[in-house]
């Protein structure tokens, strides 16, 4: 039995060194999706998060630095973030801790080595190596039916790395269906703009044909700070009348990810996206009145995070995930963590990657499973002091559930 500080905190590094991860959510693909799965250096220091601090020293103009090679924006980056100022922030320190794991030196700053060890990889004996380094088991993809890069892949047959899982995104659908509506009438579905009963019916055909095709456990959309159901709006009837019978009757949940402000600055691209704080009610709404209905929700302001455990108190169909995107720093995770575990025990999903390089799996759940240790061996600490003991095989339980058991103990539900 587990009764004291020093043994409790080895065994719960040891548990979380050697737990298998689902992570539920990212933007990574199989070998299969060929030109969609990114990795190496040089994507690494063009991750959109690395742009938009490039950005905070640069005077170059936007279309200059996005008409150069991906090379030579790299290079920028690599000598603007790293080189002519400390790589102190997450998305950089990210950069050195992937290095490192690989057993690369970071002291010889030597991005043309770096770059050397990469070009003697394989697709396959990287994907293996970076599973193998994270302690990753599995992934979820992020599937858009709508990208034309993607959907050829499907036609033709789809995935078949079991490491990857699929997840059916349909923001087209949801957030622009007066545009997405004409590639479903492309593709033999009846639909028409007006979102009539049988368009109604068309769209659920091809929500549960997209389902079966990709094997998807859940259907993911981002959603704005405005959203709500309650409004006449072609968003709100498709989720209300396409997107939550058809999860009901597939028995998958439905993923929102709420409070993104879209191209703030579109002179960014992908890194020009920002963040609100969203309503609450509108869960609230969706999870009382769909009770057979799974949901699970993430949002992106910090001051969404405390309400949301509280709704998630009051509905247990409600399922809260991760610390999404600008809250994927120590500072934020830590506290973000520790008031889930005081409001909701073990019940919630710490953690997902939202990796977009193949490579950041490493970083993103070295750096996370260490703030989460530390949370659970003070939690843990407090019931000690107070005459509790606990076995190993019961911690290791409770960090299996946290880093994937509850995910699919909740699709399997
Ligand atoms: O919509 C999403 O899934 C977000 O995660 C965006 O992809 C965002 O650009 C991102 O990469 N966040 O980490
Ligand atoms: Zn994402």
């Amino acid at each position: 039995m587990i009764t004291h500080y020093a043994q409790l905190k080895e065994v719960v590094e040891k548990s979380m060194q050697k737990v298998k991860i689902t992570d539920l959510h990212t933007h990574i693909y199989s070998e299969k999706f060929d030109k969609l799965l990114l990795w190496g250096i040089d994507e690494l220091l063009t991750y959109h998060y690395l742009i938009a601090e490039y950005f905070r020293y640069s005077n170059l103009h936007y279309n200059e630095f996005f008409n150069l090679p991906k090379s030579k924006q790299a290079e920028l980056i690599w000598d603007t973030l790293f080189i002519k100022n400390s790589p102190v922030s997450e998305a950089q320190r990210g950069v050195l801790t992937i290095l490192n794991k690989l057993g690369l030196d970071v002291k010889s700053r030597d991005l043309k080595g770096y770059r050397n060890y990469f070009s003697n990889l394989t697709t396959k004996e990287y994907i293996n190596k970076v599973f193998e380094i994270s302690g990753v088991k599995e992934v979820v993809m992020t599937n858009d039916p709508f990208d034309p890069l993607e959907k050829p892949i499907w036609d033709e047959g789809g995935n078949e790395d079991q490491r990857f899982k699929a997840a059916l995104r349909i923001d087209s659908i949801i957030n622009q269906y007066e545009k997405s509506y004409k590639s479903l009438m492309e593709w033999g579905y009846e639909v028409s703009e007006n979102l009539n009963e049988k368009a109604i019916s068309e769209i659920k055909r091809f929500l549960t044909e997209w389902v079966q095709k990709t094997n998807a456990l859940y259907m993911a959309v981002s959603l704005p700070p405005s959203f709500k159901i309650l409004e006449d709006s072609n968003r709100s009837k498709v989720i209300e009348k396409c997107v939550i019978p058809v999860c009901r009757q597939l028995n998958i949940p439905f993923a929102m990810m709420i409070g993104v402000k879209k191209l703030v600055n579109d002179d960014l691209g992908l890194a020009g996206d920002s963040v609100g704080k969203s309503d609450i009610t509108t869960i609230e709404y969706l999870c009382k009145t769909y009770p057979n209905n799974k949901f699970m929700i993430t949002m992106l302001s910090r001051e969404n995070q405390h309400e949301l455990a509280i709704t998630a108190r009051k509905f247990r169909n409600l399922m809260v995930f991760g610390c999404w995107w600008f809250l994927n720093n120590p500072s934020i995770i830590e506290d973000m963590t520790r008031m889930r575990i005081e409001t909701l025990g073990l019940s919630f999903i710490p953690q997902h990657s939202d990796a977009r390089v193949l490579d950041q799996l490493i970083y993103k759940w070295t750096h996370s499973k260490k703030i989460i240790s530390n949370v659970l061996i003070d939690k843990y600490n407090d019931i000690l002091n107070i005459g509790w003991s606990m076995t190993e095989e019961e911690i290791e339980r409770d960090i299996r559930g946290l880093m994937g058991n509850n995910f699919w103990d909740f699709i399997n539900k």
